[in-house]
């Protein structure tokens, strides 16, 4: 029998939560053929719900689910763990800072980084979901080096990256299948960088540019942008809650593609440490385009993309923001005595 995979879904007793262990368990991440071992771990006050969520799990009766674990002890949850889904943060709540937000979820992704590097294989492949993504899965991997690499560690910037495909699909008048390479540079916020200047789309049974099959320049550089990124919001406001079922959906597509490889000739975009790529200082966990050797299973961030000045612009933003929240999470490391 082939030796089943381990996955870790943390805030499994959130919204997210309930969509993702659906999706991971019916096999849609590691596919059909694949056992999966799926422990759930939320916070001691979510104990009864989080053990609802495994009852319901067990009514599904899915061939592919060979355990399932709710637990509330973080160091138990992370035990020879092979994928971590890290979804539960904390959340902003009305009045707090930036700064206090940022201090609370350190303290949070300190410890898991420290729980990953006691107790989960060296081999783990870390997706940091909770906000803010990028900073945390920073702090993650500090605090998990040396004995799991930096390189296992990611952030999600898939949901913005479907957005992207979605709203080229429609504007294309294709279907989502006819559309590749969208990219989303930068941070997982506002300031992130919707660009479809490398996206290709099948049209009449032609690959186009984007922009040819758009044609409208106007539009890609101006509300295309500002409805990938004020996305989240939109959905907020017509739904009263954020996005759950589609984070969920773009996590399940983010480790996938990392488990199996990406098609030849497409990219995906994955918030990952940088190695210095497009000037990007190193070690940032920043969104790039990658592509995932299906032999290796190790990213790489695409080479050789050329960038307009308005390109360039728009990821010096982001990339300032990342810089800013990542000296503020190093500062509320070193005041807490972290
Ligand atoms: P919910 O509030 O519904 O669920 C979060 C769960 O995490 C709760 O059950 C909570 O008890 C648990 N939790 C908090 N701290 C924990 C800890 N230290 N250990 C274990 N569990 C813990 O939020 P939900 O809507 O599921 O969103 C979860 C996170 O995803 C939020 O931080 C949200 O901002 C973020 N998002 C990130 C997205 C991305 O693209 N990167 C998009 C969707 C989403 O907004």
């Amino acid at each position: 029998m082939v030796a089943p995979i381990r996955a870790l879904v943390t805030g499994a007793a959130g919204q997210i939560g309930y969509s993702l262990v659906i999706e991971i368990a019916k096999g849609d991440v590691f596919g059909p053929e694949q056992p999966v071992e799926l422990v759930m771990l939320d916070l001691p006050f979510c104990a009864q719900s989080l053990d609802g969520v495994k009852m319901e799990l067990q009514d599904c009766a899915l061939p592919t689910l060979v355990g399932v674990e709710a637990l509330t002890d973080e160091a138990a949850a992370f035990k020879n763990i092979d994928y971590a889904f890290l979804v539960g943060a904390m959340p902003r709540r009305e009045g707090m800072e930036r700064k206090d937000l940022l201090a609370a979820n350190v303290k949070i992704f300190k410890s898991q980084g420290k729980s990953l590097a006691e107790h989960a294989k060296p081999t783990t492949k870390v997706i940091v979901v909770g906000n803010p993504a990028n900073t945390n899965a920073f702090i993650c991997a500090k605090y998990a080096a040396p004995k799991i690499p930096a390189e296992n560690f990611s952030a999600m910037t898939r949901l913005d990256h479907n957005r992207a495909l979605a709203q080229v699909a429609a504007k294309a008048g294709v279907t989502i299948g006819a559309v590749k390479n969208v990219i989303i540079w930068g941070n997982h916020s506002s300031t992130q960088f919707p660009d479809v200047r490398h996206a290709k789309v099948t049209k009449d049974g032609k690959e186009v540019d984007a922009y040819t099959a758009v044609n409208d320049n106007a539009f890609l550089q101006g509300e295309f942008i500002s409805i990938v990124q004020k996305r989240g919001a939109a959905i907020i406001e017509r739904r009263k809650f954020s996005s759950a079922m589609s984070a969920a959906k773009a996590a399940c597509d983010h480790i996938r593609d990392w488990h199996v490889g990406t098609q030849p000739g497409q990219f995906i975009s994955m918030a990952v440490p940088s190695d210095g790529s497009y000037g990007v200082p190193q070690g940032l966990i920043f969104s790039f385009p990658v592509q995932i050797c299906p032999d290796t299973k190790k990213w790489k961030i695409v080479q050789g993309l050329e960038l307009d000045e308005f390109a360039k612009g728009k990821i010096d933003v982001t990339t300032k923001e990342l810089i800013e929240e990542r000296d503020e999470a190093l500062k509320a490391c070193e005041e807490a005595n972290m």
